[in-house]
C-alpha cells in the first residue's frame, strides 16, 4: 500500500518536475540507530534511514542533477554509496577514495548526483558493516522523455530483497574470524558418509573426505553466514509482505539484491518472467521461469498476471533462509510456498585452482572458450566409472526428480551450440547468423515498417537440460557464472558426482538449483545488450585478478593482498582492458566495480555484450570482462559480500589521464560539499 502511494506521489512530483523543467529533486536522509521489530515480537538494533529499514525509494529522472542531504546521527562515521551510478569519483561516496573520508557524526553532507543514465539501482553504506544493519534503499532513475529504452507498463513495483539478523554485524565478523565455519550447521554427517560409501564405494568416499579435510574446508560452505531472515521491502514472511496488481495489467518488477551475503533464487510460480534489464541496463527480453540474483545485482522483470494470487518465493542458495510474499490482485488472498528444494553440496571440481598441485598453468588462455563439449566428455568417463544404478519409478514429476526422489525419463538432449571458436577449429558448422536488421527509426516503426529494439521478440532463457550419467538423468543448470578451467581434464580425483547430480537423499551436487527439467533459468550468456555498445575495440592488455583467501583466518584477498597491502591497479584514461577474475576459492564472489560498467564476455558479439557492474564468479571458475576506462578517478573494485570486503577483498583501480598520473581528479581537491 505504501508502495502504491509512493508511486502516485512520484507521478505527482514528476508532473511538478516537468513543469519546473530544471528543478532537480532533493531528498533528505537521516541515518540513526534504533530498536525495531523487523520480525514481529523480536526486537533488534538496526540502522534506519528516515526511521525505516530499508530507506525510502529515491526516484529521479535521467538528465537532472539530484541532491541528497545526508544527516549522520550515528556515533561513528558513515557514508552512502550510489551503486551503479556513472557519477564523478568525488560523489561516489566511498571513504578512502578520491579524498572522501566519510560523514562525521552529527554532520550533514550533500551528495550531488548528475544523472546521465536510467534504470534500477540502489544505495547503501560503504563504511564498516553498517549496510548489514539496514542502511540501504532502492534508487530508480526514469528515462528522459523519448528515450529508446522507455518501457510502457501499467504498474511497477520495487522488490528490494535483503537480510535481517538480530546479531550485530560486528559480532558476525568476530564469529567468522574465530571460526570460518561458525555458521555452517550443515556439515556433512556420518549417515551421509555411509550413504555415499554405499553409492560411490568406500575408497572414493574416504578419499573425498580426506581431500576436503586437507583443505580444512567443508563442501557445504556455499555461504558463510547463517541465521538470516530474508526480507521483501523490509518485511519477513511473518509480516505477509504483499505486492498488488490489477488483473490484466503489465507489471514491471524492479528486483534489487540488497543483502550483505546472500545469493538468492527468485521464483514466481505460474508466471513467465521476462527479464528486461540487468544492473540497470536494458537487455533484449529473456523469458524465464526463475532467476538467480547475486549480491548487489538488480534485475527488471515484466509479468502479466491474471486474476489470481501468485507466491513470490525467494530462497538463498544454501536453502537456509527464504521469504514468501504474495503477488495478488486483492488483500487476503492466501499463497503457499512451493515444495522445498534440496540443499547443495559443492563438488571437488568447484575447488578449481585451490587444489594443491593441480594449478593450471595460467587460466587466461582458457578464458572465453566454451568448455561444454569437454565437460560432456568428462561426464561420460565419470559415468562409465560409476555406472550408477537407475531405478524406474512411476509418476515421477520433475520437482521430485530434482529432489532426487525418483528418476525421470530425460527429454531429448538439445544439440550443443556451435561456438565460433569451435566452428573455426572445424569441430562443427555454425548456423548462419540471422540477417542484420536495418536500424528501426521511431518514424518507420510508427508506419509499421519495423519493430524497434525495445519491442523485440523475447528470447527464451537457458533450458534446464537433462544429463545422463550411467543411466541416471539429473537436471543440469548452467548460470554462466564463468568458465571451468578444469573441465575436460581428468585429475584423477575421486569422482563422487557431477554438477547437478542427486544422490537420493535430497542433496544435489554443485551449483545446480534443483530447477526442474524443461524450466528456463537466466544464464549470464542469455544477456544481450539492447543498445549496441559504443566501444567495440579489442582489449590491449589483460589484468588478472586472483580472487583468493584464507578460510581458516577469514582473510580474503585480491591477487594475494588485502586492501591497502598492494599498490593500486592503474589504467590509462580511455584504455580498453580485459579484466579476468580467477576464483581460487570454493565460494562464489560477486565482483563489483564502482563508477563504470564493464561488458561481460559471455559469448555474445562484442557490440552486444551486456553491461554489468557486478559479475558473479562461481567457485573455481574464471570470468573475464571488458572495460573502457572512461571515468577518471579512484574506483573501488571489490567483492560485494560484505564480510569479504571488510576482511580485505578490495582493490583500488586508478583511471588516470596522462597529465594527472596519480589519478586523483582535480575536482577531488576542491572539497566535497561537507558542511
Ligand atoms: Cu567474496
Amino acid at each position: 500500500m505504501r508502495q502504491e502511494i509512493g508511486v502516485r506521489l512520484t507521478a505527482f512530483l514528476l508532473v511538478l518536475a516537468t513543469a519546473a523543467s530544471v528543478q532537480a529533486r532533493t531528498y533528505d536522509l537521516t541515518i540513526e540507530r534504533q530498536v525495531r521489530e523487523i520480525e514481529p515480537g523480536r526486537k533488534a538494533s538496526v540502522i534506519t534511514l528516515n526511521g525505516s529499514v530499508p530507506g525510502p525509494v529515491l526516484r529521479f529522472t535521467e538528465g537532472e542533477t539530484g541532491e541528497v542531504r545526508i544527516t549522520n546521527r550515528l556515533k561513528e562515521k558513515t557514508s552512502i554509496h550510489w551503486h551503479g551510478l556513472l557519477i564523478p569519483g568525488e560523489n561516489d561516496g566511498s571513504p578512502g577514495f578520491n579524498g572522501f573520508t566519510g560523514i562525521e557524526p552529527g554532520a550533514t553532507f550533500t551528495a550531488t548526483l548528475p544523472l546521465r543514465q536510467s534504470g534500477t539501482y540502489w544505495y547503501h553504506a560503504h563504511s564498516a558493516t553498517q549496510e548489514q544493519a539496514g542502511q540501504y534503499g532502492a534508487l530508480i532513475i526514469d528515462p528522459k522523455a523519448g528515450s529508446d529504452i522507455a518501457l510502457k507498463v501499467d504498474r511497477e513495483q520495487v522488490v528490494l530483497l535483503s537480510e535481517h539478523t538480530r546479531e550485530t554485524p560486528e559480532r558476525i565478523l568476530r564469529n567468522l574470524k574465530g571460526d570460518a565455519g561458525y555458521y555452517n550447521f550443515s556439515k556433512r554427517t556420518t549417515p551421509e558418509l555411509i550413504a555415499d560409501a554405499r553409492k560411490f564405494g568406500l575408497k572414493a568416499t574416504l578419499a573425498d573426505r580426506a581431500a576436503w579435510g586437507r583443505m580444512r574446508m567443508d563442501p557445504t560452505d556455499i555461504a558463510d553466514v547463517g541465521n538470516y531472515t530474508l526480507l521483501v521491502n523490509g518485511e519477513p514472511s511473518a509480516r505477509n509482505p504483499s505486492l498488488r496488481f490489477t488483473p490484466g495489467e503489465t507489471v514491471r518488477l524492479r528486483f534489487v539484491n540488497g543483502s550483505a551475503m546472500s545469493f538468492m533464487d527468485v521464483r514466481l510460480p505460474g508466471l513467465t518472467m521476462t527479464i528486461v534489464a540487468a544492473d540497470g541496463r536494458a537487455v533484449q527480453p529473456v523469458e524465464v521461469d526463475e532467476f538467480r540474483i547475486g549480491v548487489a545485482e538488480t534485475y527488471d522483470v515484466v509479468v502479466r498476471p491474471k486474476d489470481q494470487a501468485y507466491p513470490l518465493w525467494v530462497e538463498t542458495l544454501d536453502r537456509k533462509a527464504s521469504v514468501l510474499a504474495s503477488f495478488a490482485p486483492r488483500a487476503g488472498m492466501a499463497v503457499t510456498a512451493p515444495a522445498p528444494r534440496p540443499r547443495q553440496v559443492l563438488l571437488m571440481s568447484e575447488m578449481g585452482h585451490a587444489m594443491g598441485g593441480m594449478k593450471m598453468a595460467g587460466a587466461a588462455p582458457m578464458a572465453g572458450h566454451d568448455m561444454a563439449a569437454m565437460d560432456d566428455a568428462t561426464l561420460t568417463r565419470a559415468a562409465a566409472r560409476q555406472a550408477l544404478p537407475a531405478t524406474a519409478a512411476p509418476a515421477c514429476t520433475a520437482e521430485h526428480a530434482a529432489m532426487g526422489h525418483c528418476t525421470m525419463t530425460p527429454p531429448a538432449a538439445p544439440a550443443p551450440a556451435c561456438t565460433p571458436e569451435h566452428a573455426a577449429m572445424g569441430h562443427c558448422t555454425a548456423a548462419p547468423p540471422p540477417p542484420a536488421a536495418p536500424a528501426c527509426t521511431p518514424e518507420h516503426a510508427a508506419m509499421g515498417h519495423c519493430t524497434p529494439a525495445a519491442q523485440s521478440q523475447p528470447r527464451s532463457g537457458t533450458a534446464v537440460a537433462a544429463k545422463v550419467a550411467g543411466g541416471t538423468p539429473f537436471p543440469r543448470v548452467d548460470y554462466g557464472y564463468g568458465n571451468d578451467p578444469m573441465a575436460g581434464h581428468d585429475m584423477g580425483m575421486p569422482a563422487l558426482a557431477r554438477e547437478g547430480d542427486t544422490d537420493g537423499s535430497g542433496r544435489v551436487f554443485g551449483w545446480a538449483s534443483g530447477a526442474p527439467y524443461g524450466s528456463r533459468v537466466l544464464s549470464m550468456r542469455d544477456l544481450v545488450a539492447l543498445r549496441p555498445q559504443a566501444d567495440t575495440r579489442a582489449p590491449t592488455r589483460e589484468i588478472v585478478v586472483k580472487v583468493s583467501g584464507n578460510m581458516e583466518r577469514y582473510i580474503w584477498t585480491l591477487n594475494g593482498a588485502k586492501f591497502g597491502e598492494a599498490p593500486p591497479i592503474r589504467v590509462a584514461f580511455n584504455e580498453r582492458v580485459r579484466v579476468t577474475f580467477v576464483n581460487e576459492t570454493m565460494m562464489a564472489h560477486p565482483m563489483h566495480l564502482h563508477g563504470m560498467f564493464f561488458q561481460v564476455e559471455n559469448g555474445q558479439p562484442i557490440d552486444r555484450m551486456p553491461d554489468k557492474n557486478v559479475i558473479a564468479v562461481a567457485p573455481g571458475r574464471t570470468q573475464s570482462v571488458l572495460l573502457t576506462a572512461d571515468e577518471a578517478g579512484e574506483w573501488p573494485i571489490h567483492c560485494h559480500l560484505l564480510y569479504h570486503m571488510e576482511s580485505g577483498m578490495m582493490q583500488k583501480l586508478v583511471v588516470a589521464s596522462v597529465d594527472n598520473r596519480d589519478g586523483t581528479p582535480a575536482a577531488a581537491h576542491a572539497g566535497h560539499g561537507s558542511h
